[in-house]
């Protein structure tokens, strides 16, 4: 019986499952309430561990807010960078693509100091476990490699 090729899709993406194992994850900002005002994003975030490939989205509703990827102080301060630097498509996709800290602030008027400011730690990416290399049997090789040219300068001088 020869497979359909959706059979054979199937057969492939068993096969290739085992080797797919970091999985970046897609984070929605907020969840159901997505990026807004009188939402706590500092506990949103307490109980999760971003890492490195892993997506953000800002959702809402486009001219109602915005997002400004800014340094610590200005999250701290508010300060809101230049309009040019604001992402406002309504569902702002972004990687996370270094480890550290990020933070995120919404630039519309009053609304960072409202509370629409988020800041995450990203973490390095976890790969799978690499077993320990093996002590080499040539270890002291270098003595031996070290001892032929004392022996040819000896013999050459
Ligand atoms: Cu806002």
């Amino acid at each position: 019986m020869a497979l359909s090729p959706l059979g054979m899709l199937l057969v492939i993406a068993t096969i290739l499952l085992p080797f797919n194992i970091v999985v970046a994850k897609e984070f929605v900002v907020g969840d159901d309430h997505g990026w807004t005002i009188g939402f706590d994003y500092a506990a949103w975030a307490a109980d999760k561990t971003f890492q490195v490939g892993d997506l953000l989205v800002f959702k809402y509703a486009v001219g109602k807010h915005n997002v400004f990827k800014v340094n610590g102080t200005a999250f701290q301060s508010c300060t809101i960078p230049p309009a040019s630097e604001a992402l406002t498509t309504g569902s702002d996709r972004i990687v996370l693509a270094i480890p550290g800290r990020k933070w995120y602030i919404c630039g519309v008027v009053g609304h960072c100091n409202a509370g629409q400011k988020l800041v995450i730690t990203v973490q390095p990416q976890t790969l799978p476990p690499t077993p320990a290399p093996a002590p080499s049997p040539f270890q002291h090789r270098p003595h031996f490699g070290r001892w032929i040219p004392k022996k040819l300068f000896t013999i050459f001088h």
